[in-house]
Protein backbone atom coordinates (compact mmCIF):
# COMPACT_ATOMS: atom_id res chain seq x y z
CA UNK A 1 0.00 0.00 0.00
CA UNK A 2 1.28 3.26 -1.09
CA UNK A 3 2.98 5.20 1.96
CA UNK A 4 0.40 8.14 1.34
CA UNK A 5 -2.53 6.01 1.88
CA UNK A 6 -1.14 5.75 6.09
CA UNK A 7 -1.52 9.63 6.47
CA UNK A 8 -4.64 12.06 7.07
CA UNK A 9 -4.24 15.19 5.12
CA UNK A 10 -4.43 18.53 5.85
CA UNK A 11 -5.28 21.53 3.52
CA UNK A 12 -3.96 25.38 4.08
CA UNK A 13 -4.99 27.83 2.02
CA UNK A 14 -1.88 30.23 2.65
CA UNK A 15 -3.02 33.59 2.96
CA UNK A 16 -5.76 32.94 5.92
CA UNK A 17 -3.87 30.32 8.20
CA UNK A 18 -0.87 32.34 10.05
CA UNK A 19 0.53 35.73 9.57
CA UNK A 20 3.86 35.82 11.33
CA UNK A 21 4.79 39.59 10.05
CA UNK A 22 2.18 41.69 10.88
CA UNK A 23 1.03 43.01 7.58
CA UNK A 24 -2.06 40.54 8.25
CA UNK A 25 -1.76 38.07 5.77
CA UNK A 26 -0.82 34.68 5.97
CA UNK A 27 2.49 33.57 5.10
CA UNK A 28 4.97 30.70 4.71
CA UNK A 29 7.06 31.61 8.47
CA UNK A 30 3.38 31.28 10.08
CA UNK A 31 2.58 28.00 9.11
CA UNK A 32 6.31 26.98 10.05
CA UNK A 33 5.07 28.56 13.65
CA UNK A 34 2.46 26.25 13.49
CA UNK A 35 3.83 22.74 12.36
CA UNK A 36 4.13 21.53 16.11
CA UNK A 37 0.10 22.36 16.10
CA UNK A 38 -0.08 19.91 12.80
CA UNK A 39 1.82 17.40 14.51
CA UNK A 40 -0.19 17.32 17.90
CA UNK A 41 -3.07 16.94 15.34
CA UNK A 42 -1.92 13.77 13.92
CA UNK A 43 -1.44 15.66 9.90
CA UNK A 44 1.45 13.18 7.87
CA UNK A 45 0.49 15.71 4.71
CA UNK A 46 -0.36 19.18 4.29
CA UNK A 47 -1.89 20.51 0.79
CA UNK A 48 -0.49 23.78 0.18
CA UNK A 49 -3.12 25.66 -1.82
CA UNK A 50 -0.87 27.84 -4.14
CA UNK A 51 2.08 30.25 -2.89
CA UNK A 52 3.49 31.36 -6.35
CA UNK A 53 4.00 34.87 -7.46
CA UNK A 54 0.38 35.83 -8.33
CA UNK A 55 -1.54 39.47 -8.76
CA UNK A 56 -4.47 37.56 -6.56
CA UNK A 57 -7.41 37.83 -8.91
CA UNK A 58 -8.32 34.66 -7.36
CA UNK A 59 -5.77 34.58 -4.98
CA UNK A 60 -3.13 32.20 -6.02
CA UNK A 61 -5.06 30.20 -8.45
CA UNK A 62 -3.31 32.96 -11.47
CA UNK A 63 -0.27 32.05 -11.40
CA UNK A 64 2.73 34.75 -12.70
CA UNK A 65 5.54 32.26 -12.14
CA UNK A 66 5.21 29.03 -10.86
CA UNK A 67 8.86 28.86 -9.69
CA UNK A 68 9.28 31.77 -7.44
CA UNK A 69 7.17 32.19 -4.32
CA UNK A 70 4.50 35.62 -3.53
CA UNK A 71 6.73 38.11 -2.18
CA UNK A 72 3.66 38.30 0.43
CA UNK A 73 4.01 34.87 1.64
CA UNK A 74 7.69 34.70 1.59
CA UNK A 75 11.04 33.66 0.14
CA UNK A 76 11.86 30.38 -1.87
CA UNK A 77 14.05 30.06 1.31
CA UNK A 78 11.12 30.26 3.60
CA UNK A 79 9.58 27.17 1.56
CA UNK A 80 12.70 25.51 1.33
CA UNK A 81 12.73 25.87 5.32
CA UNK A 82 9.18 24.85 5.64
CA UNK A 83 9.95 21.54 3.71
CA UNK A 84 12.64 20.60 5.69
CA UNK A 85 10.93 21.94 9.13
CA UNK A 86 8.05 19.90 8.07
CA UNK A 87 10.28 16.81 7.38
CA UNK A 88 11.62 17.05 10.90
CA UNK A 89 8.26 16.28 12.04
CA UNK A 90 6.90 13.92 9.71
CA UNK A 91 4.50 16.12 7.66
CA UNK A 92 4.88 15.85 3.87
CA UNK A 93 3.95 18.97 1.56
CA UNK A 94 1.74 18.53 -1.67
CA UNK A 95 1.65 21.50 -3.73
CA UNK A 96 -1.11 22.96 -5.68
CA UNK A 97 -0.24 22.68 -9.57
CA UNK A 98 -2.44 24.66 -11.55
CA UNK A 99 -2.20 22.94 -14.99
CA UNK A 100 -5.29 24.87 -17.05
CA UNK A 101 -4.45 28.00 -16.78
CA UNK A 102 -1.76 30.99 -15.50
CA UNK A 103 -2.25 34.49 -14.96
CA UNK A 104 -2.38 36.97 -17.76
CA UNK A 105 0.64 38.72 -15.56
CA UNK A 106 2.77 35.21 -17.00
CA UNK A 107 5.62 36.10 -18.78
CA UNK A 108 4.05 33.59 -21.46
CA UNK A 109 0.68 35.19 -22.04
CA UNK A 110 2.35 38.81 -22.02
CA UNK A 111 4.78 37.81 -24.56
CA UNK A 112 1.56 35.76 -26.21
CA UNK A 113 -0.08 39.45 -27.34
CA UNK A 114 2.59 39.90 -29.88
CA UNK A 115 0.84 37.32 -33.03
CA UNK A 116 4.19 37.05 -33.91
CA UNK A 117 5.88 36.00 -30.62
CA UNK A 118 6.67 32.05 -30.63
CA UNK A 119 4.34 32.26 -27.44
CA UNK A 120 1.48 33.02 -29.02
CA UNK A 121 -0.12 29.40 -28.92
CA UNK A 122 0.46 29.13 -25.63
CA UNK A 123 -2.95 30.05 -25.24
CA UNK A 124 -6.29 30.37 -27.34
CA UNK A 125 -6.17 33.57 -29.59
CA UNK A 126 -8.55 33.99 -31.59
CA UNK A 127 -10.57 36.26 -34.17
CA UNK A 128 -13.84 36.82 -33.33
CA UNK A 129 -16.53 35.86 -36.08
CA UNK A 130 -18.04 39.02 -36.79
CA UNK A 131 -19.41 40.96 -33.89
CA UNK A 132 -19.65 37.13 -32.03
CA UNK A 133 -17.47 35.94 -30.22
CA UNK A 134 -14.98 32.81 -31.10
CA UNK A 135 -17.66 30.65 -30.00
CA UNK A 136 -20.70 30.08 -27.29
CA UNK A 137 -18.26 28.83 -24.66
CA UNK A 138 -19.60 29.93 -20.81
CA UNK A 139 -16.93 30.02 -17.92
CA UNK A 140 -16.90 28.61 -14.30
CA UNK A 141 -17.58 32.06 -12.72
CA UNK A 142 -20.89 32.74 -14.71
CA UNK A 143 -19.00 35.38 -17.04
CA UNK A 144 -18.27 34.95 -21.12
CA UNK A 145 -15.42 32.31 -21.55
CA UNK A 146 -13.80 35.30 -23.61
CA UNK A 147 -11.44 38.77 -23.35
CA UNK A 148 -10.95 41.10 -26.24
CA UNK A 149 -6.74 41.66 -27.08
CA UNK A 150 -6.32 45.10 -27.55
CA UNK A 151 -5.49 43.68 -31.22
CA UNK A 152 -9.41 42.95 -31.27
CA UNK A 153 -8.51 39.20 -31.28
CA UNK A 154 -9.94 37.09 -28.09
CA UNK A 155 -8.40 34.99 -25.53
CA UNK A 156 -10.46 31.61 -24.18
CA UNK A 157 -10.52 31.62 -20.51
CA UNK A 158 -12.53 28.81 -18.22
CA UNK A 159 -11.97 31.03 -15.48
CA UNK A 160 -11.72 34.61 -14.66
CA UNK A 161 -10.43 36.76 -17.39
CA UNK A 162 -7.17 36.86 -15.79
CA UNK A 163 -6.79 32.91 -16.06
CA UNK A 164 -6.05 32.41 -19.77
CA UNK A 165 -6.39 28.87 -20.77
CA UNK A 166 -3.33 26.78 -21.81
CA UNK A 167 -3.09 25.60 -24.76
CA UNK A 168 -1.63 21.68 -24.43
CA UNK A 169 -2.00 21.40 -28.37
CA UNK A 170 1.67 23.09 -28.19
CA UNK A 171 4.26 21.14 -28.74
CA UNK A 172 6.60 22.79 -25.91
CA UNK A 173 3.46 22.92 -23.12
CA UNK A 174 4.80 19.49 -21.93
CA UNK A 175 8.02 20.30 -20.96
CA UNK A 176 7.65 23.69 -19.66
CA UNK A 177 5.38 21.92 -16.67
CA UNK A 178 7.94 18.89 -17.01
CA UNK A 179 10.70 21.65 -16.16
CA UNK A 180 8.00 23.19 -13.30
CA UNK A 181 7.11 19.49 -11.81
CA UNK A 182 10.48 18.63 -11.82
CA UNK A 183 12.05 21.70 -9.83
CA UNK A 184 9.07 21.23 -7.07
CA UNK A 185 10.21 16.77 -7.08
CA UNK A 186 13.67 18.03 -6.17
CA UNK A 187 12.65 20.29 -3.38
CA UNK A 188 11.62 17.18 -1.81
CA UNK A 189 7.82 17.35 -2.00
CA UNK A 190 5.42 14.64 -1.66
CA UNK A 191 2.92 15.33 -4.78
CA UNK A 192 1.01 17.65 -5.85
CA UNK A 193 -2.63 18.79 -6.42
CA UNK A 194 -3.98 18.83 -9.73
CA UNK A 195 -6.30 22.03 -10.25
CA UNK A 196 -8.96 21.49 -12.90
CA UNK A 197 -6.98 18.28 -14.00
CA UNK A 198 -9.96 17.09 -16.61
CA UNK A 199 -10.25 20.24 -18.21
CA UNK A 200 -7.01 21.35 -19.61
CA UNK A 201 -6.80 19.44 -22.92
CA UNK A 202 -9.61 21.36 -25.54
CA UNK A 203 -10.37 18.71 -28.53
CA UNK A 204 -11.93 21.36 -30.73
CA UNK A 205 -13.45 25.28 -29.88
CA UNK A 206 -16.58 24.82 -31.96
CA UNK A 207 -19.90 26.02 -30.50
CA UNK A 208 -21.03 24.09 -27.30
CA UNK A 209 -24.40 22.44 -27.72
CA UNK A 210 -27.03 24.58 -25.26
CA UNK A 211 -26.83 23.69 -21.50
CA UNK A 212 -27.43 25.60 -18.30
CA UNK A 213 -23.80 25.82 -17.09
CA UNK A 214 -20.50 25.64 -18.84
CA UNK A 215 -21.44 25.98 -22.45
CA UNK A 216 -18.45 23.82 -23.89
CA UNK A 217 -17.94 21.47 -21.19
CA UNK A 218 -18.48 18.50 -23.81
CA UNK A 219 -15.01 20.03 -26.07
CA UNK A 220 -12.54 19.81 -23.21
CA UNK A 221 -14.21 17.42 -20.10
CA UNK A 222 -12.01 14.72 -20.13
CA UNK A 223 -11.01 14.27 -23.03
CA UNK A 224 -8.81 11.59 -24.39
CA UNK A 225 -5.55 13.72 -25.33
CA UNK A 226 -6.13 14.70 -21.28
CA UNK A 227 -5.62 11.01 -20.18
CA UNK A 228 -3.10 10.88 -22.63
CA UNK A 229 -1.04 13.85 -20.73
CA UNK A 230 -1.80 12.73 -17.41
CA UNK A 231 -0.19 8.89 -18.01
CA UNK A 232 3.04 10.88 -19.74
CA UNK A 233 3.30 12.88 -16.57
CA UNK A 234 2.73 10.40 -14.34
CA UNK A 235 5.28 7.90 -15.71
CA UNK A 236 7.55 10.10 -16.82
CA UNK A 237 7.70 12.65 -13.73
CA UNK A 238 6.07 11.27 -11.11
CA UNK A 239 6.70 7.41 -10.62
CA UNK A 240 10.60 8.09 -10.73
CA UNK A 241 10.09 10.59 -7.69
CA UNK A 242 7.73 8.19 -5.39
CA UNK A 243 5.39 10.70 -5.88
CA UNK A 244 1.73 10.58 -6.03
CA UNK A 245 -1.17 12.62 -7.64
CA UNK A 246 -4.75 13.63 -6.03
CA UNK A 247 -6.71 15.28 -8.93
CA UNK A 248 -9.84 17.98 -8.51
CA UNK A 249 -11.89 16.56 -10.85
CA UNK A 250 -15.02 18.74 -12.05
CA UNK A 251 -17.92 17.14 -12.85
CA UNK A 252 -17.32 13.59 -12.95
CA UNK A 253 -19.14 10.62 -11.85
CA UNK A 254 -17.46 7.33 -10.58
CA UNK A 255 -17.04 5.45 -14.04
CA UNK A 256 -14.75 9.26 -15.26
CA UNK A 257 -13.34 9.21 -11.90
CA UNK A 258 -12.08 5.74 -12.20
CA UNK A 259 -10.76 6.15 -15.65
CA UNK A 260 -8.99 9.05 -14.44
CA UNK A 261 -7.45 6.81 -11.54
CA UNK A 262 -6.31 4.69 -14.71
CA UNK A 263 -5.04 0.87 -14.69
CA UNK A 264 -2.35 -0.91 -13.66
CA UNK A 265 -0.96 -1.03 -16.19
CA UNK A 266 -1.27 3.13 -17.66
CA UNK A 267 -1.96 4.79 -14.22
CA UNK A 268 -2.67 8.56 -14.08
CA UNK A 269 -4.15 10.00 -10.98
CA UNK A 270 -4.04 8.26 -7.48
CA UNK A 271 -6.99 9.58 -5.94
CA UNK A 272 -9.27 12.27 -7.26
CA UNK A 273 -11.77 15.08 -5.63
CA UNK A 274 -14.97 14.15 -7.10
CA UNK A 275 -18.09 16.99 -6.64
CA UNK A 276 -20.93 14.46 -6.38
CA UNK A 277 -21.68 14.15 -2.59
CA UNK A 278 -21.73 18.47 -3.25
CA UNK A 279 -24.42 18.05 -5.20
CA UNK A 280 -26.65 16.89 -2.15
CA UNK A 281 -27.90 20.04 -1.60
CA UNK A 282 -27.97 22.28 -4.83
CA UNK A 283 -30.22 22.69 -7.42
CA UNK A 284 -28.96 22.50 -10.79
CA UNK A 285 -25.91 24.78 -10.07
CA UNK A 286 -23.81 25.40 -6.99
CA UNK A 287 -25.14 28.43 -6.37
CA UNK A 288 -28.76 27.50 -5.97
CA UNK A 289 -28.93 25.86 -2.67
CA UNK A 290 -32.01 23.56 -1.45
CA UNK A 291 -32.64 21.70 1.88
CA UNK A 292 -29.55 19.34 2.34
CA UNK A 293 -30.88 15.56 2.05
CA UNK A 294 -28.39 13.72 4.07
CA UNK A 295 -29.87 10.31 2.73
CA UNK A 296 -28.85 11.63 -0.88
CA UNK A 297 -25.16 12.56 0.44
CA UNK A 298 -24.62 9.19 2.02
CA UNK A 299 -25.79 7.25 -0.71
CA UNK A 300 -23.60 9.60 -3.04
CA UNK A 301 -20.81 8.69 -0.58
CA UNK A 302 -21.71 5.03 -0.55
CA UNK A 303 -21.60 4.94 -4.56
CA UNK A 304 -17.83 6.68 -4.43
CA UNK A 305 -16.83 4.07 -1.57
CA UNK A 306 -18.25 0.81 -3.72
CA UNK A 307 -16.87 2.27 -6.98
CA UNK A 308 -13.17 3.64 -6.26
CA UNK A 309 -10.65 1.38 -5.09
CA UNK A 310 -9.25 4.77 -2.72
CA UNK A 311 -11.06 7.92 -2.44
CA UNK A 312 -9.54 11.39 -1.39
CA UNK A 313 -12.24 12.26 1.08
CA UNK A 314 -13.08 15.45 1.73
CA UNK A 315 -16.36 17.60 3.27
CA UNK A 316 -14.94 21.03 2.94
CA UNK A 317 -12.65 23.09 1.15
CA UNK A 318 -11.20 26.50 0.24
CA UNK A 319 -14.11 26.53 -2.49
CA UNK A 320 -16.85 25.41 -0.66
CA UNK A 321 -18.89 26.50 2.61
CA UNK A 322 -18.27 24.90 5.81
CA UNK A 323 -19.07 21.97 6.53
CA UNK A 324 -20.79 22.19 10.09
CA UNK A 325 -22.98 24.83 8.29
CA UNK A 326 -24.06 23.18 5.10
CA UNK A 327 -24.06 19.68 6.70
CA UNK A 328 -24.69 20.39 10.40
CA UNK A 329 -26.70 22.22 12.45
CA UNK A 330 -25.78 25.72 14.79
CA UNK A 331 -28.10 24.10 17.66
CA UNK A 332 -26.01 21.12 17.66
CA UNK A 333 -22.50 22.87 16.62
CA UNK A 334 -20.11 20.51 18.57
CA UNK A 335 -22.16 17.07 17.98
CA UNK A 336 -22.59 17.60 14.39
CA UNK A 337 -19.40 18.71 14.38
CA UNK A 338 -17.88 15.89 15.57
CA UNK A 339 -20.42 13.70 13.85
CA UNK A 340 -19.09 14.78 10.59
CA UNK A 341 -15.19 14.13 11.47
CA UNK A 342 -16.34 10.95 12.69
CA UNK A 343 -17.97 9.72 8.97
CA UNK A 344 -14.83 11.59 7.02
CA UNK A 345 -12.11 10.00 9.08
CA UNK A 346 -13.82 6.10 8.92
CA UNK A 347 -13.96 6.03 4.86
CA UNK A 348 -12.13 4.42 3.21
CA UNK A 349 -9.47 6.95 1.11
CA UNK A 350 -7.42 9.74 2.43
CA UNK A 351 -9.31 12.16 4.72
CA UNK A 352 -8.52 15.81 4.06
CA UNK A 353 -8.91 18.17 6.91
CA UNK A 354 -9.49 21.60 5.54
CA UNK A 355 -8.07 24.33 8.27
CA UNK A 356 -10.16 25.43 10.44
CA UNK A 357 -12.81 22.41 10.18
CA UNK A 358 -10.96 20.87 13.02
CA UNK A 359 -12.80 23.67 15.35
CA UNK A 360 -15.60 23.44 13.51
CA UNK A 361 -15.37 26.89 12.09
CA UNK A 362 -18.66 28.05 10.65
CA UNK A 363 -19.50 30.17 7.14
CA UNK A 364 -18.72 33.91 7.41
CA UNK A 365 -21.00 36.22 9.38
CA UNK A 366 -20.25 39.12 6.80
CA UNK A 367 -23.17 41.72 6.33
CA UNK A 368 -22.17 43.87 3.10
CA UNK A 369 -20.91 42.82 -0.30
CA UNK A 370 -17.79 44.57 0.01
CA UNK A 371 -16.39 42.09 3.23
CA UNK A 372 -16.33 39.78 0.31
CA UNK A 373 -12.93 39.18 -1.64
CA UNK A 374 -13.53 35.94 -3.80
CA UNK A 375 -13.60 36.98 -7.22
CA UNK A 376 -16.80 34.17 -8.23
CA UNK A 377 -18.40 35.38 -5.12
CA UNK A 378 -18.48 38.93 -7.32
CA UNK A 379 -18.86 37.71 -10.83
CA UNK A 380 -22.15 35.36 -9.69
CA UNK A 381 -23.48 38.53 -7.48
CA UNK A 382 -22.94 40.15 -10.94
CA UNK A 383 -24.42 37.99 -13.01
CA UNK A 384 -27.50 37.23 -10.19
CA UNK A 385 -28.34 40.93 -10.75
CA UNK A 386 -28.31 40.90 -14.34
CA UNK A 387 -30.86 37.76 -14.40
CA UNK A 388 -32.80 40.33 -12.42
CA UNK A 389 -32.60 37.80 -9.26
CA UNK A 390 -34.06 40.51 -6.34
CA UNK A 391 -31.44 41.56 -3.77
CA UNK A 392 -32.38 39.19 -1.09
CA UNK A 393 -32.00 35.72 -2.50
CA UNK A 394 -28.65 37.42 -4.32
CA UNK A 395 -27.50 37.64 -0.43
CA UNK A 396 -28.40 34.44 0.75
CA UNK A 397 -27.03 32.93 -2.24
CA UNK A 398 -23.89 34.73 -1.15
CA UNK A 399 -24.26 33.78 2.44
CA UNK A 400 -24.77 30.57 1.61
CA UNK A 401 -22.19 29.42 -0.93
CA UNK A 402 -19.36 31.98 -1.02
CA UNK A 403 -16.30 30.40 -1.25
CA UNK A 404 -14.92 33.48 1.51
CA UNK A 405 -16.73 31.65 4.01
CA UNK A 406 -14.07 29.21 3.73
CA UNK A 407 -11.37 32.18 3.62
CA UNK A 408 -11.99 34.20 6.92
CA UNK A 409 -8.59 33.52 8.89
CA UNK A 410 -7.95 30.36 11.10
CA UNK A 411 -8.84 31.56 14.58
CA UNK A 412 -6.45 30.60 16.86
CA UNK A 413 -7.43 32.32 20.03
CA UNK A 414 -10.53 34.45 21.27
CA UNK A 415 -8.50 37.76 20.00
CA UNK A 416 -7.88 35.95 16.28
CA UNK A 417 -4.50 35.07 16.64
CA UNK A 418 -4.05 35.04 13.06
CA UNK A 419 -2.26 38.50 12.90
CA UNK A 420 -1.28 41.60 15.24
CA UNK A 421 -1.83 43.20 11.92
CA UNK A 422 -5.35 44.09 10.30
CA UNK A 423 -6.42 40.87 8.34
CA UNK A 424 -6.80 40.88 4.78
CA UNK A 425 -10.52 38.99 5.07
CA UNK A 426 -12.04 40.12 8.58
CA UNK A 427 -12.59 37.68 11.05
CA UNK A 428 -15.58 35.89 11.97
CA UNK A 429 -16.88 37.30 15.28
CA UNK A 430 -17.31 33.67 16.39
CA UNK A 431 -13.69 33.47 16.90
CA UNK A 432 -14.18 34.87 21.04
CA UNK A 433 -16.44 31.35 21.10
CA UNK A 434 -14.60 28.97 18.28
CA UNK A 435 -10.90 29.01 18.67
CA UNK A 436 -7.95 26.82 18.84
CA UNK A 437 -6.71 28.04 22.37
CA UNK A 438 -9.91 27.27 23.86
CA UNK A 439 -10.64 23.88 22.54
CA UNK A 440 -7.13 22.78 23.52
CA UNK A 441 -7.34 22.55 27.17
CA UNK A 442 -10.94 21.13 26.51
CA UNK A 443 -11.13 17.18 26.49
CA UNK A 444 -14.37 17.49 25.52
CA UNK A 445 -13.91 19.79 22.52
CA UNK A 446 -14.03 19.34 18.43
CA UNK A 447 -10.41 19.46 18.30
CA UNK A 448 -9.54 16.79 20.97
CA UNK A 449 -12.45 14.82 19.28
CA UNK A 450 -10.68 14.60 16.05
CA UNK A 451 -6.91 14.29 17.81
CA UNK A 452 -8.57 10.65 19.22
CA UNK A 453 -10.12 9.92 16.40
CA UNK A 454 -6.78 10.60 14.14
CA UNK A 455 -5.43 8.20 16.63
CA UNK A 456 -8.22 5.65 16.61
CA UNK A 457 -7.37 5.61 12.54
CA UNK A 458 -3.83 4.81 13.17
CA UNK A 459 -4.24 2.17 15.19
CA UNK A 460 -6.51 0.34 13.25
CA UNK A 461 -5.90 -0.40 9.90
CA UNK A 462 -9.32 -1.80 8.91
CA UNK A 463 -10.06 1.79 9.54
CA UNK A 464 -7.20 2.44 6.49
CA UNK A 465 -7.02 -0.84 4.68
CA UNK A 466 -10.50 -2.38 5.75
CA UNK A 467 -13.53 -2.89 3.28
CA UNK A 468 -16.42 -0.33 3.02
CA UNK A 469 -19.72 -2.36 4.01
CA UNK A 470 -22.79 -0.25 3.70
CA UNK A 471 -25.34 -1.37 5.99
CA UNK A 472 -28.30 1.97 6.72
CA UNK A 473 -28.42 5.27 4.49
CA UNK A 474 -32.02 6.68 5.48
CA UNK A 475 -33.59 8.97 7.79
CA UNK A 476 -30.23 10.55 8.54
CA UNK A 477 -28.96 7.53 9.78
CA UNK A 478 -25.47 6.55 8.15
CA UNK A 479 -23.84 2.81 9.11
CA UNK A 480 -21.07 0.97 7.93
CA UNK A 481 -19.02 -1.85 8.57
CA UNK A 482 -14.80 -1.24 8.12
CA UNK A 483 -14.09 -5.36 7.82
CA UNK A 484 -9.84 -6.08 8.10
CA UNK A 485 -9.36 -9.73 8.58
CA UNK A 486 -11.27 -10.76 11.58
CA UNK A 487 -11.25 -6.67 12.78
CA UNK A 488 -14.77 -5.65 12.31
CA UNK A 489 -15.48 -1.52 12.88
CA UNK A 490 -19.11 -0.36 13.05
CA UNK A 491 -19.74 3.35 12.85
CA UNK A 492 -22.66 5.06 12.81
CA UNK A 493 -23.81 8.53 12.64
CA UNK A 494 -27.34 9.83 12.60
CA UNK A 495 -27.06 13.13 10.35
CA UNK A 496 -30.37 14.96 11.74
CA UNK A 497 -32.01 16.68 14.34
CA UNK A 498 -34.61 13.71 15.49
CA UNK A 499 -34.09 10.51 17.70
CA UNK A 500 -33.04 7.81 15.71
CA UNK A 501 -33.87 4.38 16.71
CA UNK A 502 -32.19 1.39 14.94
CA UNK A 503 -32.55 -2.42 14.40
CA UNK A 504 -28.48 -2.66 14.24
CA UNK A 505 -25.84 -5.02 16.52
CA UNK A 506 -23.77 -2.03 18.49
CA UNK A 507 -22.49 -4.51 20.66
CA UNK A 508 -18.65 -4.14 21.27
CA UNK A 509 -16.16 -1.46 22.45
CA UNK A 510 -17.06 2.14 22.02
CA UNK A 511 -13.57 3.06 20.41
CA UNK A 512 -15.29 6.57 20.35
CA UNK A 513 -18.63 8.34 20.29
CA UNK A 514 -19.62 12.40 20.64
CA UNK A 515 -22.53 11.31 23.09
CA UNK A 516 -21.40 10.90 26.91
CA UNK A 517 -22.08 7.12 27.00
CA UNK A 518 -25.41 5.91 27.72
CA UNK A 519 -26.69 2.44 26.30
CA UNK A 520 -29.43 2.64 24.29
CA UNK A 521 -30.67 1.38 21.36
CA UNK A 522 -31.26 4.86 19.85
CA UNK A 523 -29.15 7.46 18.34
CA UNK A 524 -29.52 11.40 19.68
CA UNK A 525 -29.46 14.07 17.38
CA UNK A 526 -26.07 14.21 15.75
CA UNK A 527 -24.60 11.05 17.51
CA UNK A 528 -22.22 9.54 16.26
CA UNK A 529 -20.14 6.38 17.74
CA UNK A 530 -17.40 4.37 16.81
CA UNK A 531 -17.40 0.69 17.98
CA UNK A 532 -15.14 -2.20 17.58
CA UNK A 533 -17.40 -5.17 16.92
CA UNK A 534 -16.11 -8.22 19.21
CA UNK A 535 -15.20 -11.62 17.24
CA UNK A 536 -18.43 -13.51 18.43
CA UNK A 537 -20.70 -10.63 17.02
CA UNK A 538 -18.48 -10.95 14.06
O1 LIG B 1 -16.26 24.91 -6.54
C1 LIG B 1 -16.33 24.97 -7.73
C2 LIG B 1 -17.07 23.94 -8.54
O2 LIG B 1 -18.44 24.18 -8.39
C3 LIG B 1 -15.77 26.13 -8.45
O3 LIG B 1 -15.98 27.27 -7.61
C4 LIG B 1 -14.26 25.97 -8.59
O4 LIG B 1 -13.77 27.10 -9.24
C5 LIG B 1 -13.89 24.75 -9.43
O5 LIG B 1 -14.16 23.62 -8.67
C6 LIG B 1 -12.40 24.76 -9.76
O6 LIG B 1 -11.67 25.04 -8.61
C7 LIG B 1 -10.25 25.19 -8.77
O7 LIG B 1 -9.91 25.99 -9.90
C8 LIG B 1 -10.27 27.37 -9.86
C9 LIG B 1 -9.98 28.06 -8.52
O8 LIG B 1 -10.70 29.27 -8.47
C10 LIG B 1 -10.41 27.18 -7.36
O9 LIG B 1 -10.06 27.80 -6.12
C11 LIG B 1 -9.71 25.84 -7.50
O10 LIG B 1 -10.01 24.98 -6.40
C12 LIG B 1 -9.47 28.05 -10.95
O11 LIG B 1 -8.10 27.77 -10.75
CA1 LIG C 1 2.19 38.09 6.62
Amino acid sequence: MQAFKQGVFYQIYPRSFKDSNGDGIGDIRGIIQKLDYLVSLGIKYVWLSPVYASPNVDFGYDISDYLSINPEYGTMADMDQLIKEGKKRGIHFVMDLVMNHTSSDHAWFKASLDPNSPYRDYYYHRPGKGKKLPNNWTSFFGEKAWSKNEDGTYYLHLFAQNQPDLNWDHPNMYNEFKHIIEFWLKKGIAGFRCDVVNVMYKTSLDNGKPRLFLKGLEKYHSTQKNHEILRRIRKELIEPYGAFLVGETVMVNTQQANDLLGNESEKELDMVFGFEHMDADQFLVKWFKRKFNPDKFNRILIQWQKDLPWNANYFENHDQPRSVSRYGSAHYHKESAKMLSTVLLTLKGSPFIYQGQEIGMTNVDYKSLDEYMDVETKNIWALAKKLWIPKFYRWHMIKTVSRDNARSPMQWDSMGGFSTGKPWLRINHNQKKINVAIQENDGDSILSYYKRLIKIRQQHPALIEGDFVPLIAKKGVFAYHRVLNNQKILVVSNMSTKYRKIKLNMDGEILLQNYPPMEMKRLRPYEARVIEVTHDQV
